[in-house]
């Protein structure tokens, strides 16, 4: 962890460093993941069985290639009552939040009587990849169908690695309960490559999201064009803005929820108090043995972690702006205004009883959002993700004569002589047809 001061003289090269510090290494993967792509693309459902089996250590036939409704009957029937419970809050909570981001179509008639306006209209097909193994997160399959389906999706395919053959019941409770369509045992490159380009087993999406490794986001780049993909998410990372009238312990377990996803998150405290700084800091290392985790979070907070002492609030604010953190915690005395301040942030939590973790399930908002700094001009996953506009333009005659004569004029100028034509023709002083 680093400690840093905006009154020390060498603050502004420390703070840059802690900006541009490398948290993660790119495995150079692009050119496996381009004949895993070409493979799929010319075989189908053949090499989707061949890659299951040498990277899952499972042999499918194509026809088992999707899990049969019965299998996710069964799983979904292990789930403990209690956890089906919480999922259902959880979705009700999530859906209703989506459900409320739905824009309106536009329609307008202007001052030269032109009728102009932009429709909605959702996705056909979207594909939800769910990793395998530590990031398997039912919560995130949750955050990432539950806005599709309120968009009006109408097919949502998950695909997921099984290894071995062992399905996550919960992965699959919260996929049916999210209204995901079809769910198939396929993971890595090779299931973003069926998702996109489709075979005989798995019909191809407009849009693919969702998180994966190094592998998984490199094909969806190598197929971006052909479908939408969602941003490709790096490790996560939190900026807690605290004064000393906080819980120290409380204020350190927020930094820990953080620092528990991965080596790589990154949390980091803005305090305007020295002395909670040094409490803050304490509680962190007395926390960090007692968690499970321990070893994930000790080496994130280690090399990423970073408290950083400000003189007032209004400088807070404006290094949260450069940091434009996926998630910020705002335990100032008001909460409001000093978010009011701030314009680059994936997702806001505000006061002392909204730590992040209720917003990663339960609060209603998403908790996809946007990486390493990436929040100054991104956002989280919404129903915008799934939707499209057509925009439209309705005019008579009068309106074309209005407004025609000055496309007529650029169509000229730009030497597009049917252009300037086929409004010309439709003027009253325009050439006869
Ligand atoms: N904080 C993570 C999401 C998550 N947390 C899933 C728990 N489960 C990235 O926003
Ligand atoms: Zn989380």
């Amino acid at each position: 962890m680093i400690r840093l001061s905006t009154a020390a003289p060498d603050f502004e090269p420390a703070f840059q460093a802690l900006l541009h510090q490398a948290r993660e290494t790119t495995e150079q993967v692009d050119d496996a993941v381009a004949a895993i792509i070409a493979a799929v693309r010319a075989r189908g459902d053949a090499a989707l069985c061949e890659f299951t089996a040498r990277f899952d250590r499972m042999d499918v036939t194509p026809g088992q290639l999707r899990i049969a409704p019965e299998e996710i009957d069964a799983a979904v029937a292990a789930v403990p009552a209690a956890l089906h419970e919480a999922l259902d809050l959880a979705a009700r909570r999530i859906e209703a939040f989506h459900t409320a981001q739905l824009p309106t179509d536009l329609k307008l008639t202007d001052a030269e009587g032109l009728t102009l306006g932009m429709r909605w209209t959702p996705l056909d097909a979207v594909g939800i990849y769910v990793p395998g193994g530590k990031a398997a997160y039912p919560s995130s399959v949750l955050m990432n169908a539950i806005p599709a389906r309120a968009a009006g999706v109408g097919r949502i395919a998950m695909c997921v690695p099984t290894p071995g053959g062992v399905l996550n019941p919960l992965v699959l409770a919260a996929a049916r309960r999210a209204g995901v369509t079809e769910i198939y045992r396929v993971g890595g490159a090779q299931a973003v490559a069926a998702l996109a380009w489709g075979t005989a087993s798995i019909a191809p999406v407009d849009r693919i999201v969702g998180p994966g490794n190094a592998y998984v986001a490199a094909a969806k780049r190598q197929v971006f064009g052909r479908v939408g993909i969602d941003s490709i998410a790096g490790p996560s990372e939190v900026v807690v803005v605290a004064g000393a009238a906080n819980d120290p312990r409380r204020v350190a377990i927020d930094l820990l929820a953080q620092a528990e996803h991965d080596e790589a998150a990154q949390s980091i405290l803005i305090t305007d108090d020295a002395g909670f700084a040094d409490a803050v800091a304490e509680a962190v290392t007395a926390e960090i043995p007692t968690l499970p985790r321990a070893a994930i979070a000790g080496a994130s907070w280690d090399h990423h972690g970073a408290i950083i002492l400000v003189r007032n609030w209004d400088e807070a604010a404006s290094l949260t702006d450069r940091l434009a953190p996926e998630h910020l915690e705002v335990l100032t005395p008001d909460p409001a205004a000093f978010f009011a301040q701030v314009r680059h942030a994936g997702a806001a939590f505000l006061g002392p009883f909204c730590p992040e973790a209720v917003g990663d399930y339960v609060a209603g908002p998403n908790h996809v959002l946007p990486t390493g700094r990436t929040a100054r001009f991104a956002s989280g996953l919404s129903v915008f993700d799934f939707l499209k506009r057509t925009t439209w333009i309705a005019a008579d005659q009068a309106a074309l004569e209005r407004v025609g004569p000055a496309a007529v004029a650029l169509a000229e100028a730009e030497g597009l002589q049917a252009h300037g034509r086929s409004i010309a023709v439709r003027l009253g002083n325009g050439p006869a047809d």
